[in-house]
């Protein structure tokens, strides 16, 4: 008899009428094998899926260039299709699943004739972990099969996993004929389910990641009592060899990836990475927060990773270990033939072709590389590698880092005063838009806990459930408001970030070890400066202390766009956040301000 997994993949197989089918095992010699069949045989929009590249310098590369509509995620088709309008909140675009599955089911039928269905067996997490999920993806694309063998552990172990069983994750996925008006994304949360067309882009098309590992993972969080969050995780080793964990959450373009590989600018500390974008966080046996890293590989900005800014990362690429390593929407350095961006080390080549084919020169006032171009790589070529990274247990959370871009308000790094007032924290962080995105400069976008276009329901419920989980947990992480972006008066930032973070992190690590005293302040606890190491680094006594400004009246309006922010969640918004919100109101003389 077959099992449920065969009766999906028929099923899925009669919607889309493949050619042929193949079921990937994950191994090294299929990956060779797919690349092959990207370069010789498949093609995007005319071009071959994959260009191999000189080892020289970068072993195992290989070039991809997607179709140039299709090149970042595309909210605004990305949907959550719970029964119901409410649960999929304020925060998300909602469908109908009826509605939906409808509208992909013509979008399926038959697109993937003359093609390879591949079927990917997938596990996120360590096979062996109590909190890992087994999935299976199907797609009809080379470069997305490959990707996810580089991003989860794919192969044997999840169909054992899986066996004659109901419960896997599954994923339908076809990048159909990557015309933007025929370009969906639709989550069926209570179905464990994606459905996506149209685009071969990382986060439409590699569904373990954003769509299952933070969309539906959150809702199942909900449901199963733990937090699937949009977190790097990282252990921060002490002079003494004391290892301390912790997990951040970032928006994008605030430097996740170069925290989590971060090189410290301090003697004496190393970093040790365990993930650099998710994190699913649960209660373990003896009552303290766990951490794992669901993913197996780093899917990252290209453009600005250098020696300078990342060098961790520029010798995971360098490293031949895992096979093959991925650069997407890059530039070439056509006499070298490697992959080049801006902000890439060393001089600007002579024989330059862009992301999309172009002959290209430092005069245009063009990109070379797309912004947005990626390098996906296995987490197995990280030298910062933690030996932690395949304990199934995960590793226990000490404290959990909130941050954004902010070039005033929010101070270099503050201690909540508890987990509630931590989760307030997060609420209302946000960011300001920079000039490289196609938004207004300096522009707020709140983005509670850097999850806005990640979270698979109601916000405000899903602060409630922050608030529960802090309720069971026995020691629970202390939590971290981090900015490293404030600016001076002419608009330069004080803190030079990077490797320098560390300076802050240490503080954070003082402090959880009771060695370090703090400063009270309405917002929360800030360091007394003198024990901020800042040996060596020349700020000026009065740009440190901008830093930490605190000025109430800059908090007006503030204030008001935060509770604007909140109303719109309406009765889900926990009366625990209003709380905190009314206490923070009158601490800083504005109560008046707060209506609610
Ligand atoms: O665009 S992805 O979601 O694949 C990557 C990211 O935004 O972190
Ligand atoms: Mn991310």
């Amino acid at each position: 008899m077959a099992t449920p997994l065969e009766k999906w993949v028929d099923e899925q197989a009669k919607l889309t009428t493949p050619d042929r089918i193949y079921w990937c095992n994950g191994s090294e010699e299929e990956a060779r094998r797919l690349v092959e069949i990207g370069i010789k045989e498949e093609k995007i929009n005319g071009l071959p899926v994959f260009q191999k590249l000189n080892d020289k310098h970068w072993p195992n590369a290989y070039f991809h260039r997607s179709h140039p509509t299709d090149v970042a995620r595309t909210e605004h088709l990305t949907f959550i299709c719970h029964p119901d309008k409410e649960t999929a909140g304020p925060n998300n675009n909602w469908m109908d699943p009826r509605e939906a599955k409808e509208k992909m089911t013509k979008l399926f039928s038959g697109c993937m004739k003359g093609r390879t269905m591949y079927v990917l067996p997938y596990m996120m997490g360590h096979p062996k972990s109590p909190y890992a999920k087994a999935c299976v993806q199907i797609t009809d694309n080379s470069y997305v099969a490959v990707s996810m063998r580089l991003m989860t552990r794919m192969g044997k172990e999840a169909l054992d996993r899986i066996g004659s069983s109901d419960d896997f994750v599954r994923g339908l996925h076809s990048i159909g004929d990557l015309n933007p008006d025929r370009r969906f994304i639709m989550h069926f949360p209570q179905e464990h389910l994606v459905w996506s067309f149209g685009s071969g882009y990382g986060g439409n098309a590699l569904l373990g990641k954003k769509c299952f590992a933070l969309r539906i993972a959150s809702y199942l969080g909900l449901k199963e009592g733990w937090l699937a969050e949009h977190m790097l995780i990282m252990g921060i080793e002490d002079p003494k060899g004391k290892i301390t964990y912790i997990a951040a959450a970032l928006p994008s373009a605030c430097g996740k990836t170069n925290l989590a590989l971060m090189q410290s600018a301090l003697p004496g500390y190393k970093i040790w990475t365990i993930g650099d974008d998710i994190a699913w966080l649960n209660i373990g046996p003896d009552g303290r927060l766990y951490a794992i890293n669901p993913e197996a590989g780093f899917f990252g900005v290209a453009p600005g990773t250098s020696l300078k800014t990342n060098p961790q990362m520029i010798k995971t690429l360098k490293n031949d270990k895992f096979f093959p390593t991925l650069y997407t929407n890059t530039a070439l350095d056509l006499d070298a033939n490697e992959p080049w961006w801006n902000g890439l080390d060393g001089a600007i080549p002579k024989n330059i072709e862009d992301w999309q084919g172009n002959p290209w020169n430092p005069s245009m006032d063009t990109k070379a590389a797309h912004p947005n171009s990626r390098f996906t790589v296995s987490i197995y070529n990280c030298p910062s590698l933690s030996n932690e990274f395949d304990n199934p247990a995960g590793v226990p959370i000490s404290a959990i880092l909130l941050g954004g871009r902010r070039s005033s308000l929010v101070p270099l790094v503050m201690e909540a005063f508890n987990w509630q007032h931590g989760v307030f924290l997060g609420t209302r962080t946000g960011s300001e838009t920079t000039a490289a995105a196609a938004h207004q400069v300096g522009v707020l976008r709140r983005d509670p806990m850097a999850m806005l276009p990640f979270c698979g329901y109601n916000m405000g419920d899903y602060f409630g459930h922050w608030l529960n989980i802090g309720k069971k947990l026995k020691q629970p992480p202390k939590i971290y408001s981090i900015n490293w972006f404030r600016t001076d008066e002419d608009g330069k930032f004080i803190w030079p970030g990077f490797g320098e973070n560390i300076r802050v992190i240490k503080w954070i690590i003082d402090r959880i070890g009771g060695k370090t005293g703090a400063k009270e302040t309405p917002l929360g606890l800030v360091p007394e400066l003198k024990d901020l190491d800042l040996s060596g680094l020349n700020i000026p006594q009065d740009k440190v202390k901008k830093l930490f400004a605190i000025d109430p009246s800059e908090w007006t309006a503030e204030l008001q766009d935060i509770e604007k922010y909140f109303g719109q969640f309406g009765s889900h918004m926990p009366e625990a956040i209003w709380q905190e919100y009314r206490a923070l109101a009158e601490k800083l003389g504005q109560s008046k301000s707060s209506k609610k």
